[in-house]
């Protein structure tokens, strides 16, 4: 399987229907989403929120968000680079376009970075011990209420292998070696909170614990997390998940080899 293969056919389903406080978004409809489709009087309203102007690290010591002006964020830490290679476009201002096309918000609403914001998604199943059911370490998210992978952002020079474990220890409060885990996909993530200018791509890996090791794990909700629990991985809960979350699971499940109690 192509790891890198995008998401972005799924023309912002959540970036355009899903709106986190502050957000007013223009409606967008799916067939003129795509850049290259002409939509006349597209102009939506432009949102950063306070907690990432605050976070200016130009200006705030320890800060994980870029600077208000994309010129000067770029001239810090170079262009915009996506996960997946592919070349990423400006528009006339020099602001970079969101890959999958219109979000109906122009800024970074509650994103930090101009362009891609890098997280990382750890995938951890097992069978269930009595019914022998494929279950995912889940949490269900403080910010929507969904039941989502235990993911977060990648810190700043952070290596995205210890951000995988980091944040599955963050939110779950289990500590797991992640070294061995299997690269699923790397790209694209249609998550609520992209805008025109700003938007989510992740490095998700799977790893599934044979049964002694998932025996010892004790998972406790981190402050991030409403809950955890052992998900199963039910077509109607795949379908609810946070993001892209869902698809992730799917492609992690269809790249694994058979698994045995
Ligand atoms: C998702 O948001 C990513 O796939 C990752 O799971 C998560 C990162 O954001 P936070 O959990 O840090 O808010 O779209």
């Amino acid at each position: 399987m192509d790891a890198a293969a995008t998401l972005e056919s799924l023309v912002n389903l959540k970036a355009r229907t899903e709106s986190p406080q502050g957000y007013s978004r223009t409606w967008v409809p799916a067939e003129k989403v795509a850049w290259a489709t002409a939509f006349e009087g597209y102009a939506p309203a432009t949102y950063t929120a306070p907690q990432v102007l605050e976070n200016d690290r130009s200006v705030r010591p320890g800060g994980w968000a870029d600077e208000a002006d994309h010129v000067k964020a770029f001239a810090r830490r170079g262009a915009p680079r996506s996960l997946t290679s592919r070349p990423i476009h400006l528009d006339a201002l020099g602001r970079p376009l969101n890959p999958a096309g219109r979000t109906g918000l122009m800024g970074r609403g509650l994103l930090g970075k101009w362009g891609p914001n890098f997280a990382a998604d750890p995938i951890v199943t097992r069978l269930n011990p009595h019914s022998g059911a494929l279950e995912m370490l889940a949490i269900r998210r403080k910010d929507n209420g969904q039941w989502a992978i235990p993911g977060g952002m990648v810190d700043f020079g952070e290596d995205v292998s210890a951000t995988l474990a980091r944040e599955f220890e963050e939110e779950t409060g289990v500590t797991l070696d992640m070294a061995d885990a299997t690269l699923v996909y790397l790209g694209y993530v249609d998550d609520p909170r992209n805008t025109d200018h700003a938007w989510i791509e992740s490095t998700v890996k799977h790893k599934h614990l044979e049964p002694g090791i998932a025996s010892k794990v004790e998972p406790v909700a981190g402050d991030d997390a409403a809950a955890v629990q052992w998900l199963p991985l039910t077509e109607s809960n795949l379908a609810t998940l946070h993001a892209s979350h869902g698809e992730f699971v799917r492609r992690a499940l269809a790249a694994r080899q058979p698994l045995t109690r």
